[in-house]
Protein backbone atom coordinates (compact mmCIF):
# COMPACT_ATOMS: atom_id res chain seq x y z
CA UNK A 1 0.00 0.00 0.00
CA UNK A 2 1.25 3.56 -1.13
CA UNK A 3 1.81 5.62 1.85
CA UNK A 4 -0.51 8.95 1.68
CA UNK A 5 1.06 11.61 0.14
CA UNK A 6 0.15 16.03 0.72
CA UNK A 7 0.59 18.89 -1.54
CA UNK A 8 0.85 22.18 -0.49
CA UNK A 9 1.66 25.12 -2.90
CA UNK A 10 2.94 28.69 -2.00
CA UNK A 11 3.70 32.30 -3.59
CA UNK A 12 7.14 33.50 -3.68
CA UNK A 13 6.99 36.75 -2.18
CA UNK A 14 8.54 40.74 -2.72
CA UNK A 15 9.56 42.54 0.15
CA UNK A 16 8.89 46.33 -0.30
CA UNK A 17 10.32 46.61 3.26
CA UNK A 18 13.11 44.36 3.11
CA UNK A 19 14.31 41.78 5.87
CA UNK A 20 18.26 41.98 5.80
CA UNK A 21 19.91 40.63 9.30
CA UNK A 22 19.12 38.30 11.90
CA UNK A 23 18.83 39.06 16.11
CA UNK A 24 19.32 35.23 17.01
CA UNK A 25 20.59 32.93 13.99
CA UNK A 26 19.80 29.51 15.56
CA UNK A 27 16.06 30.73 15.74
CA UNK A 28 16.36 32.32 12.75
CA UNK A 29 15.07 35.64 14.10
CA UNK A 30 14.86 38.67 12.17
CA UNK A 31 16.92 41.85 13.46
CA UNK A 32 13.76 44.57 12.26
CA UNK A 33 10.31 43.65 10.59
CA UNK A 34 9.71 43.51 6.80
CA UNK A 35 6.56 44.28 4.93
CA UNK A 36 5.94 41.78 1.35
CA UNK A 37 3.82 40.96 -1.41
CA UNK A 38 2.78 37.74 -2.46
CA UNK A 39 2.47 36.82 -5.64
CA UNK A 40 0.29 34.28 -7.86
CA UNK A 41 2.66 33.12 -10.85
CA UNK A 42 5.90 32.38 -8.46
CA UNK A 43 4.84 29.03 -7.10
CA UNK A 44 6.78 26.39 -5.41
CA UNK A 45 4.34 22.84 -5.08
CA UNK A 46 5.69 20.47 -2.42
CA UNK A 47 4.55 16.88 -1.82
CA UNK A 48 5.46 15.24 1.65
CA UNK A 49 5.40 11.70 2.37
CA UNK A 50 6.22 9.80 5.58
CA UNK A 51 7.43 6.64 5.10
CA UNK A 52 8.66 4.63 7.49
CA UNK A 53 11.44 2.87 5.51
CA UNK A 54 13.61 6.03 5.21
CA UNK A 55 16.31 6.19 7.50
CA UNK A 56 16.49 10.53 6.51
CA UNK A 57 14.55 12.61 4.92
CA UNK A 58 14.71 12.92 1.18
CA UNK A 59 14.84 16.19 -1.01
CA UNK A 60 13.59 15.92 -4.38
CA UNK A 61 13.84 19.72 -6.00
CA UNK A 62 12.67 20.20 -9.97
CA UNK A 63 13.50 16.22 -9.86
CA UNK A 64 17.26 16.45 -8.58
CA UNK A 65 18.31 15.28 -5.30
CA UNK A 66 19.26 17.64 -2.59
CA UNK A 67 20.61 17.75 0.62
CA UNK A 68 17.51 17.73 2.86
CA UNK A 69 19.85 19.98 6.12
CA UNK A 70 17.53 22.59 5.84
CA UNK A 71 14.16 20.85 5.09
CA UNK A 72 15.14 18.27 8.33
CA UNK A 73 15.64 20.97 10.55
CA UNK A 74 11.89 22.02 9.77
CA UNK A 75 10.54 18.52 9.81
CA UNK A 76 12.32 17.96 13.29
CA UNK A 77 10.49 20.95 14.90
CA UNK A 78 7.12 19.42 13.28
CA UNK A 79 8.25 15.63 14.49
CA UNK A 80 8.36 16.77 17.86
CA UNK A 81 5.48 18.77 17.91
CA UNK A 82 3.14 15.92 16.57
CA UNK A 83 4.91 13.42 19.00
CA UNK A 84 5.32 11.16 15.95
CA UNK A 85 8.32 9.99 14.33
CA UNK A 86 8.80 9.25 10.70
CA UNK A 87 10.88 10.77 8.06
CA UNK A 88 9.36 12.03 5.19
CA UNK A 89 10.06 12.23 1.29
CA UNK A 90 9.99 15.97 0.22
CA UNK A 91 9.62 16.70 -3.78
CA UNK A 92 9.42 20.23 -4.56
CA UNK A 93 8.82 21.77 -8.05
CA UNK A 94 9.51 25.92 -8.57
CA UNK A 95 7.77 27.42 -11.22
CA UNK A 96 10.60 30.18 -11.56
CA UNK A 97 14.41 29.98 -11.35
CA UNK A 98 15.85 28.69 -8.19
CA UNK A 99 18.21 30.61 -5.93
CA UNK A 100 18.37 33.34 -8.45
CA UNK A 101 16.94 36.17 -6.28
CA UNK A 102 13.31 35.09 -6.46
CA UNK A 103 12.37 33.79 -2.85
CA UNK A 104 12.68 30.01 -3.84
CA UNK A 105 13.09 29.01 0.20
CA UNK A 106 10.07 31.38 0.79
CA UNK A 107 7.84 29.36 -0.95
CA UNK A 108 9.59 26.65 -0.83
CA UNK A 109 9.29 26.19 3.17
CA UNK A 110 5.86 27.85 3.52
CA UNK A 111 4.74 25.14 0.86
CA UNK A 112 6.59 22.67 3.22
CA UNK A 113 5.57 23.28 6.37
CA UNK A 114 1.65 23.30 5.17
CA UNK A 115 2.18 19.73 3.22
CA UNK A 116 4.48 18.73 6.40
CA UNK A 117 1.44 19.85 8.73
CA UNK A 118 -1.02 17.51 6.89
CA UNK A 119 1.24 14.78 6.78
CA UNK A 120 1.95 14.50 10.64
CA UNK A 121 -2.12 15.28 11.45
CA UNK A 122 -0.86 18.44 12.79
CA UNK A 123 -3.46 21.54 13.03
CA UNK A 124 -1.77 24.41 13.16
CA UNK A 125 -2.96 28.71 13.17
CA UNK A 126 -1.33 30.38 10.46
CA UNK A 127 0.57 31.99 12.97
CA UNK A 128 2.66 28.61 14.03
CA UNK A 129 2.55 28.01 10.89
CA UNK A 130 4.45 31.02 9.69
CA UNK A 131 6.32 30.37 13.02
CA UNK A 132 7.68 27.09 11.27
CA UNK A 133 8.36 28.39 8.32
CA UNK A 134 10.64 31.54 9.39
CA UNK A 135 12.70 28.76 10.61
CA UNK A 136 13.54 27.60 7.36
CA UNK A 137 13.80 30.56 6.20
CA UNK A 138 13.28 34.65 7.51
CA UNK A 139 11.23 35.17 3.91
CA UNK A 140 9.19 32.17 4.21
CA UNK A 141 7.02 33.26 7.27
CA UNK A 142 5.44 35.55 4.77
CA UNK A 143 4.62 33.53 2.36
CA UNK A 144 2.16 31.70 4.57
CA UNK A 145 -0.17 34.28 3.57
CA UNK A 146 -1.80 35.78 0.25
CA UNK A 147 -1.78 40.06 -1.12
CA UNK A 148 -0.36 42.32 1.53
CA UNK A 149 1.70 40.56 5.03
CA UNK A 150 3.70 42.15 7.12
CA UNK A 151 6.17 40.75 9.41
CA UNK A 152 7.17 41.05 12.63
CA UNK A 153 10.22 40.99 14.09
CA UNK A 154 9.26 40.11 17.46
CA UNK A 155 10.38 40.95 20.74
CA UNK A 156 10.35 37.28 22.42
CA UNK A 157 13.27 35.28 23.07
CA UNK A 158 11.34 32.20 21.81
CA UNK A 159 10.79 33.61 18.50
CA UNK A 160 6.89 33.08 18.99
CA UNK A 161 5.77 36.77 18.16
CA UNK A 162 8.04 36.65 15.17
CA UNK A 163 5.87 35.94 12.64
CA UNK A 164 3.69 37.19 9.89
CA UNK A 165 0.52 38.68 9.57
CA UNK A 166 -1.99 39.43 6.57
CA UNK A 167 -2.79 43.63 5.69
CA UNK A 168 -5.04 43.15 3.02
CA UNK A 169 -5.92 40.69 0.28
CA UNK A 170 -4.81 40.69 -3.40
CA UNK A 171 -7.79 41.72 -4.42
CA UNK A 172 -8.01 44.93 -1.92
CA UNK A 173 -5.14 46.63 -4.41
CA UNK A 174 -4.19 44.29 -7.45
CA UNK A 175 -1.00 45.63 -8.01
CA UNK A 176 1.24 43.53 -11.24
CA UNK A 177 4.69 42.48 -10.83
CA UNK A 178 7.06 42.42 -13.69
CA UNK A 179 10.34 40.37 -13.07
CA UNK A 180 13.04 41.56 -15.36
CA UNK A 181 16.01 38.08 -14.91
CA UNK A 182 18.93 39.65 -16.02
CA UNK A 183 21.06 36.58 -14.68
CA UNK A 184 19.29 33.29 -13.95
CA UNK A 185 22.86 31.48 -12.14
CA UNK A 186 22.57 30.77 -8.54
CA UNK A 187 24.06 34.07 -6.89
CA UNK A 188 27.90 33.62 -5.28
CA UNK A 189 26.74 34.54 -2.25
CA UNK A 190 23.52 33.27 -0.49
CA UNK A 191 21.21 35.56 1.46
CA UNK A 192 22.35 33.86 4.60
CA UNK A 193 26.13 34.52 3.93
CA UNK A 194 25.40 37.50 2.60
CA UNK A 195 23.20 39.11 5.59
CA UNK A 196 25.82 37.57 8.40
CA UNK A 197 28.51 39.13 6.42
CA UNK A 198 26.78 42.46 6.37
CA UNK A 199 26.51 42.45 9.98
CA UNK A 200 29.78 41.37 10.76
CA UNK A 201 31.61 43.47 8.68
CA UNK A 202 28.97 46.78 7.99
CA UNK A 203 29.45 50.33 9.15
CA UNK A 204 26.32 51.35 7.64
CA UNK A 205 24.39 48.09 9.04
CA UNK A 206 22.62 49.92 12.54
CA UNK A 207 21.73 52.63 10.43
CA UNK A 208 19.76 50.09 8.30
CA UNK A 209 18.17 48.07 11.46
CA UNK A 210 17.54 51.62 13.05
CA UNK A 211 15.22 52.54 10.10
CA UNK A 212 13.45 49.72 9.35
CA UNK A 213 10.35 49.86 11.68
CA UNK A 214 9.80 53.38 10.70
CA UNK A 215 10.03 52.16 6.74
CA UNK A 216 7.40 49.70 7.72
CA UNK A 217 5.11 52.08 8.92
CA UNK A 218 5.20 54.15 6.20
CA UNK A 219 4.11 50.90 4.03
CA UNK A 220 1.69 49.80 6.13
CA UNK A 221 -0.40 53.23 6.19
CA UNK A 222 0.36 53.53 2.23
CA UNK A 223 -1.52 49.81 1.60
CA UNK A 224 -4.27 50.42 3.72
CA UNK A 225 -5.03 54.29 2.07
CA UNK A 226 -3.68 52.69 -1.46
CA UNK A 227 -1.15 55.26 -1.70
CA UNK A 228 0.87 54.33 -4.58
CA UNK A 229 3.42 56.99 -4.38
CA UNK A 230 3.94 56.36 -0.91
CA UNK A 231 4.31 52.82 -0.98
CA UNK A 232 7.04 53.24 -3.97
CA UNK A 233 8.80 56.14 -2.27
CA UNK A 234 9.35 53.64 0.67
CA UNK A 235 10.02 50.31 -1.42
CA UNK A 236 12.75 52.11 -3.21
CA UNK A 237 14.28 53.94 -0.11
CA UNK A 238 13.93 50.37 1.53
CA UNK A 239 16.03 48.16 -1.48
CA UNK A 240 18.22 51.04 -1.98
CA UNK A 241 19.57 51.33 2.11
CA UNK A 242 19.63 47.13 1.99
CA UNK A 243 21.87 47.45 -0.55
CA UNK A 244 24.19 50.15 0.64
CA UNK A 245 24.77 48.32 3.83
CA UNK A 246 26.08 45.40 1.52
CA UNK A 247 28.11 47.97 -0.91
CA UNK A 248 29.80 48.87 2.55
CA UNK A 249 30.56 45.37 3.65
CA UNK A 250 33.98 44.49 3.79
CA UNK A 251 34.81 42.83 1.52
CA UNK A 252 31.56 44.88 -0.19
CA UNK A 253 28.58 42.64 -1.72
CA UNK A 254 27.78 43.51 -5.18
CA UNK A 255 24.77 41.66 -6.27
CA UNK A 256 23.82 43.60 -9.09
CA UNK A 257 24.95 43.53 -12.84
CA UNK A 258 24.72 46.04 -15.38
CA UNK A 259 21.31 45.34 -17.03
CA UNK A 260 19.87 45.69 -12.74
CA UNK A 261 21.63 49.24 -13.21
CA UNK A 262 19.39 50.14 -16.58
CA UNK A 263 16.46 48.48 -15.50
CA UNK A 264 16.42 50.60 -12.24
CA UNK A 265 16.85 53.86 -14.59
CA UNK A 266 14.33 52.53 -16.71
CA UNK A 267 11.65 52.36 -13.97
CA UNK A 268 12.58 56.00 -12.56
CA UNK A 269 12.05 57.27 -15.93
CA UNK A 270 8.87 55.35 -16.80
CA UNK A 271 7.46 56.66 -13.28
CA UNK A 272 8.57 60.56 -14.09
CA UNK A 273 6.95 60.01 -17.31
CA UNK A 274 3.83 59.21 -15.48
CA UNK A 275 3.31 55.35 -15.45
CA UNK A 276 2.32 53.58 -11.57
CA UNK A 277 5.78 51.94 -11.32
CA UNK A 278 8.63 51.42 -8.93
CA UNK A 279 11.27 48.91 -8.43
CA UNK A 280 12.69 46.64 -5.44
CA UNK A 281 15.67 44.18 -5.59
CA UNK A 282 16.84 41.53 -3.53
CA UNK A 283 20.04 39.66 -2.77
CA UNK A 284 20.65 38.92 -6.97
CA UNK A 285 20.29 41.01 -10.02
CA UNK A 286 16.52 40.52 -11.04
CA UNK A 287 14.74 43.59 -10.96
CA UNK A 288 10.69 43.63 -9.82
CA UNK A 289 8.95 46.00 -11.05
CA UNK A 290 5.84 46.54 -8.76
CA UNK A 291 2.80 48.51 -11.02
CA UNK A 292 -0.62 49.96 -10.88
CA UNK A 293 -3.26 48.02 -11.56
CA UNK A 294 -3.19 47.41 -15.93
CA UNK A 295 0.48 48.87 -16.30
CA UNK A 296 2.28 45.89 -16.25
CA UNK A 297 2.16 45.28 -19.99
CA UNK A 298 3.63 48.12 -20.55
CA UNK A 299 6.58 47.99 -17.99
CA UNK A 300 7.46 44.52 -19.40
CA UNK A 301 7.55 45.66 -22.83
CA UNK A 302 9.91 48.27 -21.84
CA UNK A 303 12.33 46.25 -19.56
CA UNK A 304 12.05 43.29 -22.25
CA UNK A 305 13.70 45.86 -24.40
CA UNK A 306 16.68 46.66 -22.43
CA UNK A 307 20.00 44.90 -23.08
CA UNK A 308 21.35 42.17 -20.57
CA UNK A 309 17.44 40.91 -19.49
CA UNK A 310 17.16 37.86 -20.71
CA UNK A 311 13.48 37.38 -19.89
CA UNK A 312 10.72 38.73 -18.27
CA UNK A 313 8.17 37.24 -15.99
CA UNK A 314 4.94 38.62 -14.81
CA UNK A 315 2.40 38.06 -12.23
CA UNK A 316 -0.66 39.38 -10.36
CA UNK A 317 -0.82 39.35 -6.28
CA UNK A 318 -1.50 35.53 -4.86
CA UNK A 319 -3.34 34.11 -2.23
CA UNK A 320 -0.91 32.01 0.60
CA UNK A 321 0.39 28.57 1.31
CA UNK A 322 -2.62 26.06 0.82
CA UNK A 323 -3.23 22.38 0.65
CA UNK A 324 -3.78 21.20 -3.07
CA UNK A 325 -6.26 17.96 -3.50
CA UNK A 326 -4.01 14.93 -4.78
CA UNK A 327 -4.68 14.14 -8.30
C1 LIG B 1 13.54 39.89 2.00
N1 LIG B 1 15.67 38.76 1.47
O1 LIG B 1 13.02 40.57 2.90
C2 LIG B 1 15.05 39.95 1.92
C3 LIG B 1 15.54 41.00 1.02
C4 LIG B 1 16.64 39.00 0.44
C5 LIG B 1 16.77 40.45 0.38
O2 LIG B 1 14.60 37.47 2.92
O3 LIG B 1 18.58 33.22 6.22
O4 LIG B 1 16.34 33.47 2.26
O5 LIG B 1 16.71 31.91 5.23
O6 LIG B 1 16.23 33.78 6.80
O7 LIG B 1 14.75 34.52 3.91
C6 LIG B 1 16.27 36.43 1.70
O8 LIG B 1 16.66 35.83 2.89
O9 LIG B 1 17.16 34.25 4.51
C7 LIG B 1 15.46 37.58 2.07
P1 LIG B 1 17.18 33.24 5.76
P2 LIG B 1 16.12 34.42 3.37
O10 LIG B 1 12.87 39.23 1.17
Amino acid sequence: MSAKQFTARAGANIALVKYWGKRNARLNLPAAGSLSITLANLETTTTVVRNPALRSDELVLNGRSQDAGRVTGVLDLMRVRAGRDGFCRVESHNSFPTAAGLASSASGFAALVVAAAAAFDLTLSPARLSELARRGSGSAARSIFGGFVEMSAGEREDGSDAVARPLLEAAGWPLEVVVAVTDSSPKAVDSRRGMNHTMATSPYYPAWVDGVAADVDVARKAVAGRDFESLAEVSEYSALKMHASMLAARPGLIYWNGATLSCMHAVRELRAAGTGVFFTIDAGPQIKAVCLPGQGRQVAAKLRSIDGVQRVLTSSLGQGARLVPET
